[in-house]
């Protein structure tokens, strides 16, 4: 019964892929209410690679690249469920794209502001960051904080698999941006279902895969996307905002 549950969400994730193409937009499965940050799944942006620095818009909506090390401008871009299964044979985590990110040096990659936007948000808060990362190569951060008052980073290194990572700031300085950079070298990595609130543990509905296997809530989360597309749901609109400092 599971198998042919599994492989009607195979063909659906056929149908889904065949409609999306570049740039790509779909829907996170996870409910994001509580979570400050706007396109926290990276369901929204383009599978086109954006090399670049100095804030451009990255390839994932609501999120933009830097670099600090001096060594070329970091690339991003979306890579799909199937994309990610080809490559690495596991999907990603939540809908159907994840943020891929390549660094030629240290502390480059993404970052958003999206937080000043979010409805009582107190920027002396403490905050908790934390998602998933699978990565590729060398060393990633996620980091929180703010250039005024510095950041609080927790690394993760490469793997074969997703890892859930956490960080909190804490309370007292100003708390108003989250980074996904390489940590001390170039990096390669994919990141996917982040979520940022205030406190000072992780309200991440999705902390922990369990006993399952990594692949399988890439399964539930296109078998997902596609029964939202069977339902005929609209494909979520480009959100071209570039947030103001
Ligand atoms: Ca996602």
């Amino acid at each position: 019964m599971k198998r042919t549950t599994t492989m009607a969400c195979a063909a659906l994730a056929l149908i889904a892929g065949s409609t999306l193409g570049t740039p790509a937009f779909a829907v996170p499965v996870i409910d994001q209410t509580g979570n400050a940050l706007a396109n926290g799944s990276f369901e929204s942006g383009s599978t086109n690679a954006i090399t670049g620095n100095g804030g451009i818009s990255s390839a994932a909506s609501n999120w933009h690249q830097w670099e600090n090390g001096g060594n070329g401008a970091p690339t991003s871009e979306l890579i799909t469920d199937a994309g990610m299964m080809a490559e690495f044979g596991l999907g990603v985590i939540d809908g159907d794209h994840a943020v891929r990110v390549t660094t030629l040096g240290g502390w480059d990659g993404l970052f958003t502001f999206n937080s000043f936007g979010h409805p009582g948000w107190n920027l002396y808060d403490a905050v908790t960051f934390s998602g998933w990362v699978y990565v590729v190569s060398g060393t990633m951060e996620f980091a929180v904080g703010s250039n005024q008052d510095g950041f609080t980073g927790t690394t993760a290194s490469a793997s074969s698999s997703w890892q859930f990572i956490s960080v909190t700031s804490n309370a007292g300085q100003r708390n108003d941006e989250p980074l996904l950079y390489s940590h001390g070298g170039p990096s390669e990595f994919i990141v996917d279902a982040v979520w940022l609130n205030t406190g000072t543990t992780s309200n991440h509905p999705l902390q922990s895969l369990g006993n399952t296997q990594v692949p399988e809530p890439s399964v539930l989360a296109l078998c997902g996307l596609g029964l939202l597309l069977l339902r005929g749901a609209r494909i979520r609109p480009i959100a071209n905002t570039v947030d103001a400092r």
